[in-house]
């Protein structure tokens, strides 16, 4: 059997669980013990996977370095741009492949991962090819103190091995929206997926090497965080920046690891985001739109929205029509062109989420829509799946609207004032992202300056421009990417300074 038979969206490894092996300097290793990836689907096996031990990331770390020294480490930005270029042919030659991994790993519905979660790995990689080709650096001339001039001029250079250490919930475009920049500014990477989605990232794998990708500029250890591979990489001396998307809690952790060796970090964390519905707003687009942004990916988007306040002439309807269509949500088997709900990562996610679900209802919440667990009468009851869930009733400092759930749940309030829905929507530690529906176009602008958040939608949600500053505030957060925002993370800038008299 090919190791991403298209029979893994279904939950079950028809001949037995595939080994997914680490990728250090160009080859596949299986060094290590072995873990099992089950599927949300079904909770049956679909992958075995090796853990890398320090040995194996310490010989990441090495090829990295080495290949830091060697042909990759010559290469200009447009023959690295060339090398990118290739990267994305390669993705799309390997869609198919690529959205069976996805799917098999996350149970998500094939309509998004073919239509979001892969194009985004491809698009990651064109668009940095470009970045990085056109971008340019400062220079100032300088008067001397004699009266003669100098030219200042600043040199991009690679910041050397960079560590990417990801989450589960968009495993390809969240991979290569970090590896594209950094291979685009000449570092070489070690890369570890969540422990929870193994599989895309073994196939960008196979995709480098087919790339061309010289062996050791990108290398690949499975695991998980403290004690395992993530937590030997961040505090490997041989690193010398980390970029991280997960938890806000975890991100603490490896800014402990990386405090050592003084380590560059850059830090995507956790959301807990507002969506504003005011009473001039398009009232169908705000509800579909909310729709969209409360139970896209099962709600496991670190984007999605989580509480919604809606100015109070269309509360009522509002939270009516978002309920309503909430449990319209069509469930289905993920190889379905139809389907939409998803499973939940895992059983364990399942238990933490629906903990919320309780948690709610104890205090005192409104349940108006799901709250609890789907019966499908076959082997999806073995998986991971929750309703999603619409709940009102509760104030601003409850649990269940300040603590991030990463499920498909939104909690919906009423607002009477403008100020009073941006302190609403500030009223928690984190700042990641806003959704504000209004047809008033100096609101809308107003919105954007006031919300403590890195993206502020208005009228949509989830609308990217890879050219554009990407990430959080307050807890959300350390830094931005996207753009020229990711070289300056992935380079460090030398200013030359000549004298020309
Ligand atoms: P997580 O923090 O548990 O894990 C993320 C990655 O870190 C995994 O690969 C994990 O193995 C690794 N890890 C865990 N502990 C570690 C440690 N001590 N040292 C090194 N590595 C360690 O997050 P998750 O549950 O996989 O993902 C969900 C979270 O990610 C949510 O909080 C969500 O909001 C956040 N997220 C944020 C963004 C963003 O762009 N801001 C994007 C996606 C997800
Ligand atoms: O679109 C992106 O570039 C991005 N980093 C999205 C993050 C989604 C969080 O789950």
């Amino acid at each position: 059997m090919s190791l991403w038979d298209p029979r893994l969206m279904a939950g079950r490894a028809p001949d037995g669980p595939g080994l997914l092996r680490h990728f250090v300097a160009g080859e596949f290793v299986a060094a290590g013990r072995r873990f099992t990836k089950r599927s949300p689907v079904t909770g049956e096996p679909v992958f075995e996977v090796v853990e890398a031990d320090r040995a194996t990331v310490d010989d990441a770390v090495g090829a990295a370095r080495a290949a830091l020294r060697g042909r990759w480490g010559r290469m200009g930005e447009r023959e690295r741009a060339e090398v990118l270029r290739r990267v994305a042919d390669e993705l799309e030659r390997r869609f198919d492949d690529l959205v069976t991994a996805e799917v098999a790993d996350t149970g998500k519905a094939i309509s998004q991962a073919r239509t979001l979660d892969i194009p985004r790995g491809a698009a990651n990689f064109r668009a940095f090819a470009e970045i990085v080709a056109t971008a340019p650096t400062e220079s100032f001339t300088t008067v001397t103190p004699t009266g003669g001039r100098a030219l200042n001029y600043a040199v991009r250079k690679p910041v050397g091995v960079v560590a990417v250490i990801v989450p589960w919930n968009l495993p390809l475009l969240l991979l290569t929206w970090k590896v594209a920049p950094a291979l685009a500014c000449g570092n070489a990477v070690v890369v570890k997926p969540s422990e929870e989605t193994p599989a895309s990232a073994t196939l960008l794998a196979e995709v480098m090497a087919a790339a061309g990708v010289p062996e050791g500029v990108f290398n690949l250890v499975h695991g998980f965080g403290p004690d395992s591979a993530g937590e030997f990489l961040t505090r490997h001396p041989g690193v010398d920046a980390i970029t991280f998307t997960g938890e806000s809690a975890t991100g603490g952790a490896i800014m402990r690891a990386a405090a050592d060796g003084v380590k560059a970090v850059s830090f995507e964390l956790g959301g807990k985001n507002a969506g504003l519905v005011f009473a001039d707003a398009d009232l169908d687009a705000a509800v579909a739109g909310s729709v969209r942004s409360s139970f896209t990916n099962g709600g496991q988007v670190c984007l999605c929205t989580e509480r919604i306040y809606v100015q109070r002439p269309v509360f009522e309807e509002f939270t009516a029509r978002l309920a309503k269509r909430a449990a319209e949500l069509p469930y289905g088997w993920p190889a379905d062109e139809a389907t939409v709900n998803m499973p939940l990562i895992s059983r364990t996610h399942r238990e933490k989420v629906l903990g919320h679900y309780d948690l709610a209802r104890a205090e005192g919440a409104e349940v108006l829509a799901g709250g609890g667990t789907p019966r499908f009468g076959d082997a999806r009851d073995g998986g991971a799946y929750v309703q999603p869930t619409v709940l009102a009733g509760l104030g601003p400092d409850a649990r269940t609207n300040t603590e991030e759930i990463f499920g498909p749940v939104v909690h919906v309030a009423p607002f009477d004032h403008e100020e009073e829905a941006y302190a609403l929507a500030n009223g928690t530690e984190y700042g990641l992202a806003a959704a504000v529906w209004t047809r008033d176009v100096g609101r809308a602008h107003r919105a954007g300056a006031r919300l403590d958040a890195g993206i502020v939608w208005v009228n949509t949600w989830f609308l990217r421009d890879l050219r554009t500053p990407f990430g959080g505030v307050k807890a959300s957060g350390i830094g931005r990417e996207g753009g020229v925002h990711s070289l300056g993370f992935y380079s460090e800038l030398t200013n030359v300074c000549v004298d020309l008299t």
